[in-house]
């Protein structure tokens, strides 16, 4: 017997609607999950779909992932049940607390958090259970720089403008491949179809990216610079812009929201394309080119990704791809980049100047990095376990991380895990990093958990409402991954484990509705929480609090004071609520201090020597020393970072651990089939595909590989492990404005094996 159910896809930041089909064992009556289609009803996605959604089944059902919680005896790791886990989990930290303190326990939260109603909505209260500030994630692997560069512009690191993919007359794509990644800090179902769509309406692409990647076989330019340089291309941008009298008049409307344009002229002044074109590797014909060509558009926008960010100069490169939207009229207006409004977001309020963005409110104890957005760098979590003195790390709790594979200094990571004092994990593997638990918490299959963007809705580029409930149920006494973070809550904030995991949505929603009904600005101006509470449906906790958002949110009901949504009406539409297109936002969404878009802020303009200086010290386009490349990193459709390797379905074929290198370079270096690879932090034997599909002096190698440690259960990956690019990276060199480290553009040797 079979049935079907639809289902968000949790894999990527497209957020596609899957239909599932579920089969019933006749003598167990068990329920599985046995195949997915893109559901064509998805007012999202409507049917798309790519590879990873179509082996859900495979994912859901993989034998590896884990049913039970483990908890290490005598140094292994072996089955228990929940509440002696939690227990266990929770008695371990607070010893932790008791000898050395609360920041001596380190928090690290990996990527597929922003993908679970327990990561984006329980996560972050379990920091602050934990009380510490020794807060690591994967955004310092990521987008930090891109959050810093908003913070600064305009006020709040959350607030994204992503690119109105759907209007836009001139897409500029600088250092992401969308075709392959589907996208991402902009969430968007089918992009490869809105490129086509964009093509077909008479609209270009740009493509900027040192590799020739299938995003950049569909542009009409494709400009490959070398890896690192972007900022200053962009800056060459700008001055052009400037010099050629190309600057939008009254900035397409956004002038009386904009300060800066002045400091800003005078910072350019110095990056003319002629003065950047060598280290860039790209022609000032070329830069000018592209400087007209957005300015010309009826409409641009410029999207900038792991190319842009994960870079020496990242934050600046953030800064300046919005600079360039907001110069030439493309801010905050259909088809340019826009402020999506998510339906949980708070309802809009009045502009109002506010505190302003900064970081360093505290730092890190060995590097003395500057805190960002609230976190450190996670390259420096090893050195905080390994140095010795007041504040050292002595435990870790991670959720949905791998930064033993993820981050650089892996290896120290993992060693430094070996001594520590205690590391829990919720994580559904057992795998490069959890293999270091004390305590192992598994979530259960995402067929057995409920779905809701919380984040990635704030970066759509089309305003939906969809949630998914559970499609199988759970087991009995079997807690959901929601459950399993309350728990650790409530235990650590002395509740106790056993507590009824609701209490902690019952606060947030106390909390939350106390500071609506005070401020006049709000749907719930004045009126008493109690019975507002008491208008929230019986249902579990975190639909109480969805409902509670939707309510008070931009489209919501008001608490009946409105038309407009509540939870209920998502529960009666299965495949969502369409909301419409980005609407524009300015000046409401600005909380500077100035309450102005600030274009030319200090951070950012201090930051310009160093470019500068770079641009200036190496003027040649010409690998670093013989036998030296730049290395960037490189996505298949068929893999996720380091998890989704153990999938059958996903692995083989093209999807291979490698290292691309242009044929001039391997001629050069005399490389045939294998590699030697060397970087500051270590050694790597590759095979090789020679293709012209890169740059020369530049090599790709994809991340997320090296399943060949012992003591992990990933049967189907350790069959084909790869190696781990992050081993040739020390994670020395950072972006200091952000604290992110530098992936793409890392120098390495590379020899005949
Ligand atoms: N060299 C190089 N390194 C990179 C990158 C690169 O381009 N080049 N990319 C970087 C980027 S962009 C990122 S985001 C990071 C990712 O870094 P991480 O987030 O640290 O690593 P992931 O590989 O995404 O690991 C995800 C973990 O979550 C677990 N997991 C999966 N689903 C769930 C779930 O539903 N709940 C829970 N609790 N756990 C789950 C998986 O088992 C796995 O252990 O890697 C970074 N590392
Ligand atoms: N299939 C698949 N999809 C994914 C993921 C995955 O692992 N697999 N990971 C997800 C995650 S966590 C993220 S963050 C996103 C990332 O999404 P994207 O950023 O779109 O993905 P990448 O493939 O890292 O694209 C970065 C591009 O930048 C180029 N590049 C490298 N250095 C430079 C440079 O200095 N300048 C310029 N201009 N370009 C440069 C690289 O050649 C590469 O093509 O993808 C998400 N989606
Ligand atoms: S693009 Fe693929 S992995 Fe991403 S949400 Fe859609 S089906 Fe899932
Ligand atoms: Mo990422």
């Amino acid at each position: 017997m079979t049935r079907t159910a639809p289902r968000i896809c949790p894999l990527c930041e497209a957020t596609c609607g899957l239909t599932l089909s579920i089969d019933r064992d006749r003598t167990t009556g068990r329920e599985t999950v046995i195949a997915a289609r893109g559901d064509a009803d998805d007012v999202f996605s409507a049917g798309y779909l790519c590879p990873k959604g179509a082996s859900f089944a495979q994912l859901d059902n993989d034998p590896d992932r884990l049913d039970r919680p483990l908890i290490r005896r005598d140094g292994r790791l072996v089955d228990t049940d929940w509440d002696t886990a939690l227990t266990a989990a929770v008695e371990g930290l607070n010893e932790v607390i008791a000898t050395s303190g609360g920041e001596s326990i380190g928090f690290y939260l990996g990527n597929p958090s922003a993908h679970t109603v327990a990561g984006t909505m329980y996560a972050p209260l379990l920091i602050r259970a934990l009380g510490t500030r020794n807060v690591f994630s994967a955004s310092t692997l990521d987008q930090m720089p891109k959050q810093a560069a908003t913070g600064y512009l305009v006020g709040h690191a959350g607030t994204f403008a992503v690119p109105d993919l759907d209007r836009t007359d001139h897409l500029v794509i600088i250092g992401a491949n969308p075709v392959v990644s589907n996208g991402s800090v902009t969430t968007t179902a089918d992009f490869p179809g809105k490129l086509t769509a964009l093509r077909r309406r008479g609209g270009r692409l740009t493509v900027i990216d040192p590799a020739r990647t299938r995003t950049a076989k569909l542009a009409d330019t494709h400009l490959a610079p070398r890896p690192g340089t972007d900022a200053a291309l962009l800056a060459a941008v700008v001055q052009c812009l400037f010099d050629d009298d190309l600057v939008a008049d009254d900035l397409g409307g956004a002038a009386t929201h904009v300060l800066g344009v002045e400091a800003l002229r005078r910072a350019m002044d110095a990056f003319a394309p002629e003065r950047v074109e060598a280290f860039c590797g790209v022609a000032a014909a070329d830069i000018r080119a592209l400087a007209r060509s957005i300015a010309a558009a009826p409409s641009a926008a410029v999207y900038g990704r792991m190319g842009t960010t994960t870079v020496q100069f990242g934050t600046l490169g953030s800064w300046l791809i919005d600079v360039v939207n907001i110069l030439t009229g493309n801010f905050d207006r259909p088809g340019g980049v826009m402020f999506p409004l998510a339906p949980t977001a708070p309802s809009p309020r009045p502009a109002r100047a506010g505190r302003g963005f900064r970081t360093g409110r505290w730092r890190s104890r060995v590097s003395g990095h500057a805190e960002v957005g609230g976190e450190l760098p996670a390259v420096a979590m090893a050195e905080e376990f390994e140095t010795p003195g007041d504040g050292r790390l002595r435990a870790l709790v991670t959720v949905s991380g791998n930064p033993v594979l993820s981050a650089p200094n892996g290896a120290r990571l993992g060693r430094a895990l070996d001594d520590a004092q205690f590391v829990v994990c919720v994580d559904p593997y057992l795998n490069e990093t959890t293999r270091h638990a004390h305590v192992l918490l598994p979530p259960p299959r995402p067929s057995q958990s409920p779905h809701f963007d919380a984040i990635l809705n704030n970066l759509a580029v089309r305003a939906t409402a969809r949630y998914s409930p559970p499609v199988l149920p759970l087991p009995p006494g079997r807690p959901d991954e929601i459950e399993i973070v309350a728990r650790l809550i409530l235990g650590l904030s002395g509740v106790g484990v056993d507590a009824d995991p609701g209490l902690v949505d019952e606060q947030v929603i106390a909390a939350t509705l106390a500071k609506e009904v005070t401020d006049p600005h709000s749907p719930v101006a004045g009126r008493d929480v109690e019975s507002l509470v008491a208008m929230l449906p019986d249902a579990p906790g975190h639909q109480r609090r969805l409902d509670m958002l939707l309510r008070v949110g931009a489209y919501g009901d008001a608490f009946g004071t409105r038309a407009g949504l509540t939870f209920a009406d998502l529960l009666a539409a299965p495949h969502g609520i369409d909301l419409g297109p980005m609407r524009p936002r300015l000046p409401g969404v600005v909380r500077t201090a100035s309450g102005k878009v600030e274009l030319a802020p200090d951070p950012l303009i201090g930051d310009l020597a160093r470019l500068w200086a770079a641009v200036s010290a190496d003027d040649s386009p010409g690998p670093v020393a013989e036998g030296g490349l730049l290395l960037v990193g490189r996505r298949h459709l068929r893999s996720n970072n380091s998890w989704m390797h153990n999938l059958p379905a996903l692995t083989g074929g093209t999807n291979r651990c490698t290292l691309h290198m242009h044929p001039d370079d391997a001629d050069r270096l005399g490389i045939s089939d294998v590699a030697k690879i060397r970087g500051a932090g270590g050694s790597l034997t590759v095979p090789v595909e020679i293709t012209t599909d890169i740059r020369p002096g530049v090599a790709s190698l994809p991340h997320g590989w090296g399943h060949d440690v012992e003591g992990v259960r990933l049967g189907v990956a350790a069959a084909d492990p790869g190696v781990n690019v992050n081993e040739l990276n020390d994670g020395a060199v950072l972006d200091p404005l952000s604290g992110t480290v530098v992936l793409n553009g890392l120098p390495v040797e590379i020899a005949p094996a």
